[in-house]
């Protein structure tokens, strides 16, 4: 009998010893296999960085070759389809180039240190187009413009900012990033949402690009001619896109000769590039601002900004 009990409790205790012994075997097996992931993963993931570096540099490749094969810019080129989905060795890479000058740049609003009117009311035409409040475009020229005073109703300065839960300053310089907008008075995700698709932030003083603009777009700048006949002449350039401004004055006759020769171009310098590259379990996502340089210079694009997508 007391054998009995002691040989039961060697039973136990070998079993034990062996349900141990195993899963410290299984314990240490996943761990070594983590370690094996982890590597792979930073490796899978160095190596989709460089894809990434390799796609926005291919894309800066084609912006270049564009430049120098035709003086305009439109949506049928090249340049303006996406890359979807391109197997290079055991990576994807996916890539699209976005006409930044087709929207209309916020930093317009200052012309040469000074508020531009045409521009606050091209601004103001296209947040009313979209249903937003006009005053936005006040709170966006006092956000961009250098000095401290307000510029009118809606308008906000230092003064309001610092007033805020979270405080802040006014930028009082060129947005460099079009989120920006959430920060300004007035704006909020809704307000933001709406405008976004048709607004930018570039470093320079940028016309419209009347071969990729909207129409929303294109009527805030054109209010001489009715919705129709903005979508009439957004329509004409699938067939024949602008050529160039003489072009383009003629076919929008009711047009202010200065607003084309002001605020719309036929070609653009501003592109905003995503790449997107997925690899084993890694995906890397990235988006610049290129500018390009005019033809024959030396580089011909350069990178303003990049950050990840995600
Ligand atoms: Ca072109
Ligand atoms: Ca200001």
């Amino acid at each position: 009998m007391r054998r009995g009990a002691q040989r039961g409790v060697a039973v136990v205790t070998a079993i034990l010893v062996v349900a141990v012994a195993a899963s410290t075997a299984a314990y240490m097996l996943s761990t070594q296999s983590a370690t094996l992931n982890q590597t792979a993963l930073v490796a899978s993931r160095a190596q989709a960085d460089l894809y990434a570096q390799a796609g926005l540099d291919w894309a800066r490749g084609v912006l270049a070759e564009d430049a120098r094969a035709s003086a305009t810019d439109t949506l049928a080129e090249g340049w303006a389809q996406p890359l979807v989905g391109l197997p290079v060795e055991r990576a994807v890479v996916s890539g699209a180039i976005a006409d930044l000058q087709s929207r209309y740049n916020l930093n317009n609003v200052v012309k040469d240190g000074r508020r531009s009117d045409a521009d606050v009311q091209i601004l103001t035409r296209l947040l009313e187009s979209l249903g937003l409040d006009a005053s936005l475009a006040v709170a966006v020229l006092d956000w961009v413009d250098a000095d401290a005073d307000l510029a009118g109703n809606g308008g906000a300065e230092d003064a309001y900012y610092l007033s805020l839960p979270r405080p802040h300053r006014a930028a009082n310089r060129p947005m460099v990033q079009v989120e920006e907008l959430y920060a300004v008075r007035g704006f909020d995700a809704k307000a933001v949402a709406k405008l976004r698709p048709f607004v930018t932030a570039l470093p320079a003083r940028a016309p419209v690009n009347a071969n990729t603009a909207s129409p929303e777009v294109l009527a805030a700048i054109l209010p001489q001619l009715s919705r129709d006949e903005v979508r009439a002449l957004a329509d004409s350039r699938r067939a024949r896109p602008f050529k160039d401004r003489a072009d383009l004055k003629t076919r929008a006759a009711k047009a202010a000769p200065s607003t084309v020769d002001n605020d719309l171009d036929v070609k653009s310098d501003h592109f905003l590039v995503q790449v997107g590259v997925a690899q084993d379990d890694v995906q890397v996502a990235t988006e610049a601002l290129v500018a390009r340089a005019a033809p024959g210079a030396t580089p011909a694009t350069a990178i303003i900004w990049r950050r990840p997508l995600y």
